[in-house]
Formats: C-alpha cells, sequence, structure tokens
C-alpha cells in the first residue's frame, strides 16, 4: 500500500474548504512547496471551483489564475491542471504541467482528448452526475451505484483512446461527492475493488468532502480525521492517488497503516 499523495492547491476565491486562501500567485505557490515538503508526490492545481453551486468562470478568468502558480511550481513538482477547458489546459500543459484532471472526463470539452493524446499528457477521467450547479439536487442511480459509475468508466476510457491518448496515460476517478448522496459514496469506497477491475489506476478525493460531515456533524474545518479514515481505507482497498489538502496528516496515516500491515 503505497499510494501518491496529490496536494491540493485551489487558486480560486469560493472552493469550498479553502476558497480565497490562494488566490495571490505568490502564496499559491508558496503552499504547493509546502505540500510538497510534507510528501506530495504531485500538485493538482485548480483556478475553478466544483463545489456544489459554483457558477463557471470564463478561461480567460481561469489561466489568469493557473498559469503564474503552475509556472512557479512546474520546474520543482509534477503539476496536474484542475480544468473541463481544452484551452485553458493547452496553457497549462505550455507552462510546465503534464497531467489533465478533466471532472467532466471529455464531456464538456472533448477537444483536451486529443491535447493529451498530442502532448503525451496524463489524463484523470471522473465520474460526475449532472455537472456542479445542479449535481446535489437528486442524485439517482437506475442500476446500482458502482455498476453504473464502472460502466461511465470504461465508455469514457474508450472516448479517450479514440481521441488517442495511450490507456496507460489514463486515471480514474468515480468523484467522490459529484451528484452522489451519502449511501453512493460509502457503496464506492466500499466496492473500490471493482473499479480496479477496469485496469487502470484509480484517483480518490475524499478531503474535507461533505460526505464526512453527513455522518458526524462536523463542520468543513473539522473534517480532517474523517478525511484520513476515508484515504487509508481506500488505499487498503487500492487507490494509487489520494488528493487531499492536508498532505502532512495523509502522509504519516499512510505511513503507519503501510508499517502495520507490511511487517519486515
Ligand atoms: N474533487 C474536487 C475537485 N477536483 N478532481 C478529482 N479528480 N477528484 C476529486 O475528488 C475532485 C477533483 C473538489 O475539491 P476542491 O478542489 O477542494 O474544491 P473546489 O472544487 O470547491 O475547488
Amino acid at each position: 500500500m503505497k499510494p501518491k499523495l496529490m496536494g491540493v492547491v485551489n487558486v480560486t476565491p469560493d472552493s469550498f474548504s479553502d476558497g480565497g486562501r490562494y488566490l495571490d500567485p505568490t502564496a499559491a505557490v508558496g503552499h504547493g512547496l509546502e505540500l510538497l515538503g510534507q510528501g506530495a508526490d504531485l500538485l493538482d492545481v485548480g483556478g475553478e471551483s466544483t463545489r456544489p453551486g459554483a457558477e463557471e468562470v470564463s478561461a480567460d478568468e481561469e489561466m489568469g489564475r493557473v498559469l503564474p502558480v503552475i509556472e512557479g511550481l512546474a520546474g520543482t513538482a509534477t503539476v496536474s491542471i484542475d480544468t473541463s477547458k481544452a484551452e485553458v489546459a493547452r496553457a497549462a500543459l505550455d507552462a510546465g504541467a503534464s497531467i489533465v484532471n478533466d471532472v467532466t472526463a471529455l464531456r464538456r470539452d472533448p477537444a483536451i482528448g486529443a491535447l493529451c493524446a498530442e502532448r503525451d499528457a496524463g489524463l484523470v477521467l471522473m465520474h460526475m452526475q449532472g455537472d456542479p450547479r445542479t449535481m446535489q439536487e437528486e442524485p439517482r442511480y437506475d442500476d446500482d451505484v458502482v455498476d453504473d459509475v464502472k460502466a461511465f468508466l470504461a465508455e469514457r476510457i474508450e472516448v479517450a483512446t479514440a481521441a488517442g491518448v495511450a490507456e496507460e496515460r489514463i486515471w480514474l476517478d468515480p468523484g467522490i461527492g459529484f451528484g452522489k448522496d451519502l449511501d453512493h459514496n460509502l457503496e464506492l469506497l466500499r466496492r473500490l475493488g471493482e473499479l480496479r477491475a477496469l485496469g487502470r489506476p484509480l484517483v480518490i478525493g475524499t478531503s474535507r468532502k461533505s460526505f464526512i460531515g453527513k455522518i458526524d456533524g462536523s463542520p468543513v474545518e473539522r473534517r480532517l480525521g474523517g478525511t484520513i479514515a476515508s484515504s487509508v481505507l481506500a488505499a487498503a482497498e487500492g487507490a494509487e492517488v489520494l488528493r487531499v489538502h492536508d498532505v502532512a496528516e495523509a502522509a504519516q496515516a499512510l505511513k503507519v497503516a503501510g508499517a502495520i500491515l507490511s511487517p519486515p
């Protein structure tokens, strides 16, 4: 059990847990470097919030936020760009990012597929039901949530490879909290093994999310314990990348869990 830690660098005024804290590029770069020092293997830089109810921002606005930060970090870190716009992704790759994290899995802007193929960039394909404005209104799955998410991700792998993306450059993410109620999220986390059958590394982002608060009533600033519990269990189920805000604490939890699970 040795997952990679993807540290979150949100350059937004409105992200659900750290909106406004790193809007200044110097502060954002400093935060990214701090996360690297704490053990992050890569940094996910985002300039548009995807929290429930979030409004879209223009590509120009998004690029203005993320490009200076990527330029400041890319010499030192592996950087993924959290965007659904090909124009932003292209500029981010030019600035030194090497992975595109698309929470719409090429549905908002299919040109991201050809772009990643052309640049041999990594691509994260995430499942989301609906869009951020409406996704938590009444999430519903016809069949079984795990089967539905698995079928969706299998289909998006087809779309990405048809656009020329090498299958070994693709990572998959069930999208915890994206168009899912508490039971959907828990079921997905419980049965991650079934998604591993798709044969690609799994990215899991539970960090500070509202499903934790639905379990114990905690506000967003008091969800570290729930983040750690869900991240360690996801790693034990085979998640290979954990997307977290609190890298130091996640790294320590994983080291301790790993030491217990693999005696010398
Ligand atoms: N979660 C968020 C954003 N991007 N990308 C992937 N692949 N997986 C996730 O679970 C995921 C993601 C939401 O978290 P955050 O960036 O902290 O908030 P916001 O979207 O409000 O900026």
